[in-house]
């Protein structure tokens, strides 16, 4: 049963999910009530990722929740998938990111791409959490165009050395694992460069934590230095031989919860701008009594209605196997913007208590800011539309 937040749901898009997918959702709903809502705030201040929260994910079984039940995930559904990261984002954007890599971008190429032993030594472990993983693609000076990567992956004798740095990684300090995107042919060679599952106790490998941000503070965010860390033969992932174009299948998985996850933060926002402007009396009477508030309010549900409908749409896609990387681009795109918008009126609505950090919405509307970047940032969504639209890239 779902706790005090009910959710936003105009067009009965409720009764668009089957009897598992609303169950799932409940479940998740209720735990980022009772565990995330009450401590993310401080959390937020204290800019620390709440890693007391971590075996409670892993006994939910909110990690790789789409991949087969074999390799000890849950094997749901998209849709269930996608509503698991739409209220692990209504609570904060690092409680979804911290899932998000875990799942799609650790377990899905390891599952995609690995070898059978790669699969029973990692997946299960990740599932539980006994296992913290990363991401690295990103590097200092090749973020939105990652096929021109200087981190290299040379053969030795027996294996790989690897060397270079990745930029920005989520969960990177805390990883054990890392899963790290090399080039081990020429550099600017897109058809040459692999993945490596590498355990982060490895010589030459560490990670540093990411100073200064002023957004998705509940988040671990590092740089990740490779120093000749030297690499058995079997630490590449042995399916990953398309290049560039696995990297990217990647990402398509990862924004495809991130588009549920921008809506799961418009609904948090809009709940709380709700109650506020019934519970806020001036002039003599609630702010929700006032035409300005109201056509906010309007808006944002015209909003979120539409991008409700949106993603689950998309799910039925994914799980229907005919979903395209564009149309999650297309989604990635709208729903961040969307919730970017929201947060902002949201926080607009709720006056001076709308900086504070025991409200949301500004904190939803700062973590929207990395959200809007990564993970293809809103103009390179707006390019990849734009390339399929005209047939022309305007990279
Ligand atoms: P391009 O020539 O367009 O593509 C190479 C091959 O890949 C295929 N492809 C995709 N396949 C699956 N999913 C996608 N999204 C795909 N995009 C492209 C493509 O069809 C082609 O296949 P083939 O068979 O013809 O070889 O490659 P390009 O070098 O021109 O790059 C295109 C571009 C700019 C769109 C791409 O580089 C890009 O998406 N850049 C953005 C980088 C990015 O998003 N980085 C994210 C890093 S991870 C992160 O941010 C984690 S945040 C934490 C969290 O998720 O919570
Ligand atoms: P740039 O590529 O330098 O872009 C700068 C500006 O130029 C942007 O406005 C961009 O839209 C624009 N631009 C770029 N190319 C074009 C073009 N062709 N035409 C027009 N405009 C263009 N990466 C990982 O690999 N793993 C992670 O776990 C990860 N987690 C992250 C967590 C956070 C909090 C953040 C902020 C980032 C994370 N990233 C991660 C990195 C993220 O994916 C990159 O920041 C993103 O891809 C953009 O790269 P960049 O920051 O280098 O920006």
């Amino acid at each position: 049963m779902a706790g005090r937040f009910q959710g936003i749901d105009f067009y009965d898009v409720d009764g668009l999910l089957t009897e598992e997918e609303r169950m799932v959702r409940d479940t998740v709903r209720d735990w980022v009530e009772k565990r995330v809502m009450p401590i993310i705030a401080d959390a937020y201040i204290e800019r620390r990722f709440p890693t007391e929260l971590i075996p409670e994910i892993g006994e939910l079984g909110m990690l790789g929740a789409n991949l087969p039940e074999e390799y000890g995930c849950a094997g749901l559904n998209n849709v269930a998938y996608g509503l698991i990261m739409q209220e692990l984002e209504r609570g904060d954007f690092g409680i979804r990111s911290f899932a998000s890599v875990q799942g799609s971008l650790v377990m899905y190429p390891i599952f995609a791409f690995g070898s059978e032993e790669q699969r029973r030594t990692w997946l299960p472990r990740l599932a539980t959490v006994e296992a913290v993983g990363c991401f690295g693609l990103t590097e200092p000076d090749y973020g939105s165009n990652p096929g021109g990567m200087i981190t290299t992956a040379r053969r030795t004798g027996d294996g790989w050395l690897l060397n270079g740095a990745k930029m920005w990684i989520t969960n990177g300090s805390m990883a054990d694992v890392a899963v790290v995107w090399a080039q081990t042919g020429e550099i600017g060679d897109h058809s040459t460069i692999r993945g490596f599952v590498v355990p982060t106790d490895t010589p030459g490998f560490s990670a540093r934590d990411q100073k200064g941000k002023m957004s998705l503070l509940a988040s671990d965010t590092s740089e990740l230095v490779l120093e000749d860390v030297a690499l058995p033969e079997d630490a590449m992932l042995p399916g990953s031989t398309s290049g560039l174009k696995h990297p990217l299948m990647c990402l398509t998985q990862a924004r495809y919860g991130i588009a549920w996850g921008g809506v799961g933060a418009a609904m948090a926002c809009f709940d709380e701008a709700l109650s506020y402007a019934k519970e806020r009396v001036m002039f003599g009477g609630p702010i929700a009594g006032k035409q300005i508030q109201q056509a906010r309010l309007a808006d944002m549900l015209t909003q979120i209605t539409q991008n409700q409908l949106l993603v689950l749409q998309l799910g039925r896609l994914k799980d229907a196997g005919t979903m395209t990387p564009q149309q999650v681009s297309l989604a990635k795109r709208a729903t961040v913007d969307m919730a970017t918008n929201v947060a902002r009126e949201a926080r607009r609505l709720l006056g001076a208590n709308g900086i504070l950090v025991e409200y949301h919405s500004m904190r939803h509307m700062a973590n929207l800011e990395s959200v809007y970047t990564y993970e293809g940032t809103h103009d390179i969504h707006t390019l990849i539309l734009g390339q399929k639209l005209t047939g022309i890239s305007a990279f």
